[in-house]
C-alpha cells in the first residue's frame, strides 16, 4: 500500500516537472507546428541536447535563411533573451563525428547547406575550430551574440567549445502550437 503511494507520488512529481517545462513561456516562438523554446539557463552542448530530448524534441534545426531570420528577430525582439545566456545559444549544428562536416543532431545526419549562416564578426570567418583553449578544437555551434547588445546582434553561426555553458534553443515538432499563432 505504502509502496503504491510512493510510486504515485513519483509519477505525480514527474508530471508536474514535465508540465512546468512544457508550459508556454513568454519567450516561446511558434512557427507552423514547430515550437521553439529558448532557455537562458546555461548548459554544455551535450546537456542542452539531453534536455531537448527529454522534452520530446531536439536542439533547433536551423538550415535556411528563413528559419534563421525568424529566430534572430525573435531573439532581438524579446528583450530578456539578451546578455545572460553565455553570449550565445546552442542549437543542433556540430562537427563532433567528423571534423569539418557539420550535421544537425536528431535529424539522422542532415548536413548543413546554409553556409551563409556563418559569422564573420571581428574580422574572423567562422568556423575556425579554434584550439586556443582546448586542443580538441570547437565542435559545437552557437548563435553568437555579436555584435553584443545593446547593438543589434546578428546571431550568426560560430563554432565554440562544446564544454562551454550557454543558453540553448530546443525545437519540438508536431507540438500542436500551430493555428493559435505565437504562444508568447
Ligand atoms: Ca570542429
Amino acid at each position: 500500500m505504502r509502496h503504491n503511494i510512493c510510486i504515485r507520488l513519483v509519477i505525480m512529481a514527474c508530471v508536474l516537472h514535465l508540465s512546468s517545462l512544457m508550459n508556454a513561456a513568454a519567450t516561446d516562438l511558434c512557427d507552423g507546428d514547430t515550437l521553439y523554446k529558448f532557455f537562458k539557463i546555461k548548459k554544455t552542448w551535450d546537456s542542452a541536447r539531453e534536455e531537448c530530448e527529454f522534452l520530446g524534441g531536439r536542439l533547433a534545426f536551423i538550415n535556411s535563411e528563413s528559419t534563421h531570420e525568424k529566430i534572430r528577430s525573435h531573439l532581438n525582439s524579446v528583450g530578456n533573451l539578451m546578455n545572460s545566456a553565455g553570449k550565445g545559444y546552442w542549437f543542433g549544428l556540430n562537427d563532433i563525428d567528423n571534423e569539418g562536416t557539420y550535421t544537425f543532431v536528431g535529424t539522422g545526419g542532415i548536413e548543413l547547406t546554409y553556409d551563409a549562416g556563418w559569422s564573420s564578426e571581428r574580422g574572423r570567418q567562422q568556423p575556425n575550430n579554434s584550439m586556443k583553449k582546448d586542443p580538441n578544437g570547437q565542435d559545437c555551434v552557437q548563435l553568437w551574440e555579436q555584435p553584443p547588445s545593446p547593438q543589434t546582434p546578428k546571431w550568426n553561426f560560430d563554432d565554440a567549445y562544446c564544454s562551454n555553458k550557454k543558453g540553448y534553443i530546443c525545437e519540438i515538432q508536431n507540438s500542436g502550437c500551430g493555428g493559435g499563432g505565437n504562444l508568447g
